[in-house]
């Protein structure tokens, strides 16, 4: 499977199991997951078809392990627009968690914090090269510090993905480090 095809299947995946299931009359269950044939066959029958040991390549090599495989079942490990709840338990984040952004979100985020926008939850991540990848995907990156110790000693919930995502549903901007 050559890498054009694996990041075509990829992005099929995630849009269908994170934002519109019902583009394909695919419905998930409320953790998310979808029986594979099901999803297999409602993709063939909306025009794009692939098999079963395409979807197990890129649930395999994706670079950011966006899928879930269980038994019979997949599920995008986060970045849900749709309602899903994930099950995942409420977790210690590390001291600080990192934003990756770009600088024409700064005014608005300085008044009102980190928001998830079309999404659950803001994302953050563990690392600044992760932030500063996910900034690059908007124009030239901007990483803010979260300080997640103070966060989280004043009572607000982190839960981290299947994929080492670190989600919590917004960020008020005292936690906030712009430099
Ligand atoms: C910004 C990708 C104005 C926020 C990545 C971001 C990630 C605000 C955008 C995952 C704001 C939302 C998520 C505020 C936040 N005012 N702008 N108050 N609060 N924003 O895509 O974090 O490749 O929903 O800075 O790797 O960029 O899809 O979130 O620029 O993990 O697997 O609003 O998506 O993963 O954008 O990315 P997004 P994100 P995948």
């Amino acid at each position: 499977m050559n890498e054009g095809r694996t990041v075509k299947v990829s992005k099929y995946l995630a849009r269908h199991l994170r934002h519109q299931p019902e583009g394909i009359g695919l419905t998930l269950d409320e953790g998310g997951w979808v029986e594979i044939d099901t999803l297999i066959a409602a993709a063939a029958a909306h025009g794009f078809r692939f098999t079963r040991e395409e979807l197990d390549h890129v649930v395999a090599v994706n670079d950011k392990r966006r899928f879930a495989v269980e038994g019979t079942r997949i599920r995008a490990s986060q970045g849900h627009s749709v309602a899903v709840d994930l099950g995942l338990p409420p977790a210690t984040p590390p001291p600080c968690l990192y934003h990756g952004t770009v600088a024409r979100a700064l005014a608005s985020i300085r008044a009102e914090g980190l928001r998830p926008m079309s999404r659950h939850d803001v994302h953050l991540s563990a690392d600044r090269g992760t932030a500063t990848r996910v900034g690059a995907r908007r124009g030239r990156p901007v990483v803010l510090s979260v300080d997640a110790a103070a966060m989280h000693r004043d009572g607000h919930v982190f839960r981290v993905s299947a994929n080492g995502v670190w989600l919590t549903r917004a960020v008020p901007v005292r936690y906030l480090r712009f430099s």
